[in-house]
């Protein structure tokens, strides 16, 4: 009897099983020491007042109101000044509400994002970064500086920290024809800044994820090029890591999901290594700080309590990876959540800087950028005492 495979040998079989099983898991680059203590800092950029990132975001900005067009634009100009390379989309719905009668609400979803320079869109699988924008309709007044002002600033300073990173590695990969070789040729990055995660009078179904449902929706009615590698826009989301209520002191980030904990713990671990290099600015309470209190556990021992209600509900339920970023300590938000005193000066700035740097970290580790990011003088200085080359593409760390 004739074997189903052709007569090769069961050894065979199970050296090239293992050969294209370990093929896209191969590696995962680590960002070095001395790359990790020169990622930039925000300097001035999180002042409350005057800050160019996160203070013109500090303002009331509900859906279809002035606020909102002004933070809208300020994203923006941002990209467009600080980013040009980034192609900008504006993805817009409307919908009634309970508190608007008849009247149609607009709600406008903010992506930016970029990709190799030769790649098709179809064929880019983009680490996606995600924050909500809207603030809340009620109380009057409401500021949402965790929720989520703070995050949305972070993300800017992240994207704007490996920009040109980016720049340098696409380039010496087009110059060394390494571009259609390698599952890093087809690696993007987004951005989504999404309107209307707040319900208008309470949470429900319906009132609620305005602009996540109607992207969502879109992104997976929407088909890619024939011949892509990605079918739709949705499944062209590699991961999508959604961060709200993030800008307190000490918070408490749980791990929600078996399938992305050891994303998870990437991020925890780089907090670790970032807080062992004295790179953090806010000190924890506790002896140890740890953000990521999950960080030890194995993906079979997360708490499954089940995810909290948020954005990334509407990309969950078609399937989309998600790593849920967010401060809810077993015990709760942050005390000042979705009261008046979720404001500017309750903001804890060095805690703000701080999860900018860890999120620059874990893009610039996702998007391989190790030896093409900027150094300080001294690490670089550091780096020739100690004989490093730059640009290392084999030095990968098996995951
Ligand atoms: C998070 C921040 N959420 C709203 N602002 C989502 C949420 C709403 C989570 C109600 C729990 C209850
Ligand atoms: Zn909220």
């Amino acid at each position: 009897m004739s074997s189903a495979y052709g007569g090769l040998s069961p050894l065979l079989i199970l050296c090239l099983g293992l050969f294209f099983f370990s093929f896209p898991v191969i590696s995962y680059q680590e960002i070095s020491d001395e790359t990790l203590k020169s990622l930039p800092r925000p300097k001035t950029d999180f002042d409350i007042h005057t800050g160019a990132l996160l203070s013109p975001i500090l303002r009331t900005r509900v859906p279809g109101t002035e606020g909102s067009r002004a933070v809208l634009n300020h994203f923006v100009d941002f990209f467009q000044s600080s980013l040009p390379d980034w192609k900008i989309e504006l993805q817009n719905s409307t919908s009634k509400t309970p508190v608007h009668g008849n009247k149609d609400v607009p709600f406008v979803n903010f992506i930016a994002s970029r990709d190799p320079p030769w790649a098709q869109a179809g064929d880019v699988g983009r680490l996606t970064l995600v924050a909500h924008y809207d603030s809340k309709y009620e109380p009057e007044g409401f500021i949402g500086a965790i929720d989520s002002a703070a995050p949305c600033a972070m993300i800017m300073h992240a994207m704007r920290s490996i920009d040109a990173g980016l720049t340098k590695k696409w380039e010496k990969m087009r110059k060394s024809g390494r571009k259609h070789q390698s599952l890093e040729g087809q690696k993007g990055i987004q951005v989504l800044f999404l309107d209307g995660e707040e319900a208008f009078k309470s949470w429900s179904a319906e009132d609620s994820l305005y602009g996540a449902r109607s992207l969502a929706e879109q992104w997976d009615d929407e088909v890619n090029a024939a011949m892509s590698v990605y079918k739709t826009p949705l499944s062209s989301i590699s991961l999508f890591v959604l961060l709200d209520l993030l800008g307190s002191k000490d918070p408490t980030i749980q791990s929600y999901f078996e399938t992305t904990h050891w994303a998870y713990k990437k991020l925890a671990a780089l907090e670790k290594r970032l807080r062992g290099l004295n790179q953090f600015k806010s000190t924890g309470n506790a002896p140890k700080p740890q953000w990521f209190i999950d960080g030890s556990k194995g993906e079979h021992e997360l708490s499954g309590f089940g995810s909290i209600q948020d954005d990334h509900i509407p990309f969950l339920d078609r399937g989309v990876e998600i790593l849920h970023v967010i401060d809810a300590s077993p015990f709760g938000f942050p005390k000042v959540w979705h009261t008046l005193d979720d404001n500017a000066e309750n903001l804890d700035i060095d805690t703000v800087e701080d999860w900018s740097v860890l999120i620059t970290a874990f893009a610039a580790e996702w998007m391989e950028l190790e030896g093409f990011m900027q150094m300080s003088k001294k690490a670089s200085r550091e780096e020739n005492v100690n004989g490093k080359a730059s640009g290392q593409w084999n030095k990968k760390t098996e995951l």
